[in-house]
């Protein structure tokens, strides 16, 4: 057999995360297992989150669309025209527009961690909202984002849609709300998209589609291991799995293992048994009192809500 190439076989990735690194081997070895939710937004990853949006399963994107498309009159009236947006965790900045075009901004600021998407999609924004000043910030949006000086004197609307908070255990949903309204500073409001609790007959479909796009994005968590962590995980005996956790209000996603199974990551050896998990995600689901409560611990008190008509999912306006 050829002789194998040590510069290639078998190395950690040069740009590998040591952040990840450090969350992957700290995982495969606590109990029970879990990696942080965080690490499947690779390129790959968020292409297969993208698409996962556009699933018929997946109500929550285009439900809170519908809400921020019916409501944008009354949102406007609620906000008020002049305020800066700063919008955390933009990514694509999809649902962007729908609000810019309702609440006439004096400013917009896209938070996010991924650079480079962010100017991209920054960019498109100002083509299509010409004479309207961006200022994208590149930070972890988790923590006080200092803002740029040039919003310091203009009242602030914090956006965080998606429903993201529900990735977050409560206690960190806390500190997290906390952090935007340090970022925010005095007199500013927060627009918040929150799924609600509802039967596991629509959440569990919703997490585990038809089309397998949710498994293929849970899994690619395995492949990006053993992409940048010099991992040879057999993804084949590994399936997605998305429980509906009724005590904790929450969907969990995940790893399964379908059978016995011994692989190594950066040069560790591990075993799983047939039927043990890896915990990937949570997504909380909160019900209308719970989401005041939340947002109250974490200093916002909430004004005005926004649903569809099945009450499916909930924008929330809030002030600090
Ligand atoms: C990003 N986040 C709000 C999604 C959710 O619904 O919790 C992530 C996701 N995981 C599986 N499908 C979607």
């Amino acid at each position: 057999p050829d002789e194998p190439d040590i510069m290639t076989d078998n190395a950690i990735s040069a740009g590998a995360d040591p952040a990840f690194h450090a969350d992957v081997l700290a995982g495969f070895q606590s109990r029970p297992r879990a990696i942080p939710a965080r690490w499947f937004y690779d390129l790959r990853g968020s292409e297969l989150f993208e698409r996962i949006t556009d699933l018929p399963e997946y109500y929550p994107t285009r439900v809170e669309r519908s809400i921020l498309g019916d409501k944008a009159s009354e949102i406007g009236t609620a906000v008020g025209t002049s305020r800066a947006v700063v919008e955390f965790g933009s990514g694509s900045s999809a649902k962007t527009p729908l609000l810019l075009e309702a609440i006439d901004p004096a400013a917009y600021v896209p938070i996010d961690i991924s650079g480079e998407f962010l100017r991209e999609s920054a960019e498109a924004l100002s083509a299509d909202f010409p004479g309207l000043p961006v200022y994208p910030v590149e930070a972890d949006f988790t923590h006080p984002v200092p803002l740029p000086v040039a919003i310091a004197e203009m009242p602030k609307l914090g956006f965080f849609p998606g429903s993201t908070i529900g990735n977050f255990i409560p206690p960190s949903a806390v500190d997290f709300l906390r952090a935007m309204k340090e970022t925010l500073g005095t007199g500013a409001m927060l627009l918040i998209g929150m799924d609600r609790v509802k039967s596991a007959d629509m959440l569990v479909p919703a997490y585990d589609d038809a089309a397998g796009v949710t498994g293929a994005f849970n899994l690619n968590l395995l492949e990006r291991i053993n992409r940048e962590l010099a991992g040879d995980i057999p993804i084949d005996a590994f399936r997605h799995r998305a429980i509906w956790n009724d005590m904790l209000a929450r969907i969990e996603m995940h790893i399964e293992a379908v059978r016995d199974v011994r692989f190594s990551v950066a040069g560790q050896d591990f075993a799983m048994e047939r039927g043990e998990t890896v915990h990937t995600e949570n997504s909380h689901k909160y019900g209308p009192r719970d989401a005041r409560i939340l947002l109250r611990a974490g200093g916002w008190t909430v004004t005005h809500e926004w649903t569809d008509a099945a009450n499916q999912f909930a924008l929330i306006l809030a002030e600090a």
